[in-house]
């Protein structure tokens, strides 16, 4: 099964988005293989979005993910990279469909709530980023025998 690195970004955090986040990915039927809420620290922050270095919006995106605590998760399932940018809908907000987390309760691309890795390259690296490979629990969720063929 493929994982993939979620988070509920600080202002999803402030805004008491984290239950409804975390609900929208167990519904879909993904498992939460790993979560924790912290402060990301600047190194770690840059580090994860370092295919952004060179972009004028690099400072405000390090400055605001590290201004507040933050929800990190590993999410495992059938497609999980792909089904959660989906969940997520896009990155700025006023284009994301309704039934989205940012369609649903976003507006600007700086406060969009939520991130999920792009691409299986992506994932394994902000995986590693994040949490330890013993902090990854590996579990069967019983509602497997209903969800998959
Ligand atoms: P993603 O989060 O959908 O993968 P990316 O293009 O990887 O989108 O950008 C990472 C994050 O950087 C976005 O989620 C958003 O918060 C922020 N960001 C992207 N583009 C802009 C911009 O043009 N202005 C301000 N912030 C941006
Ligand atoms: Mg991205």
């Amino acid at each position: 099964m493929e994982q993939t690195y979620v988070m509920v970004k600080p202002d999803g955090v402030q805004r008491g988005l984290v239950g409804e986040v975390v609900s929208r990915i167990e519904k879909r039927g993904l498992k939460i293989v790993a979560l924790r809420m912290n402060v990301i620290s600047d190194a770690a922050a840059k580090e994860h979005y370092a295919e952004h270095a060179a972009r004028p919006f690099f400072p405000s995106l390090i400055g605001f993910i590290t201004s507040g605590p933050s929800v990190s998760m590993v999410v495992a399932g059938k497609d999980a990279i792909k089904v959660m940018r989906a969940v997520n809908g896009a990155t700025n907000p006023v284009d994301a469909a309704p039934g989205t987390v940012r369609g649903d309760f976003a507006l600007d691309v700086g406060r969009n709530v939520v991130h999920a890795s792009d691409s299986p390259e992506a994932a394994a690296r902000e995986i590693a980023i994040h949490f330890k490979d013993s902090e990854i629990a590996a579990y069967s969720r019983i509602d497997e025998v209903c969800l998959y063929e």
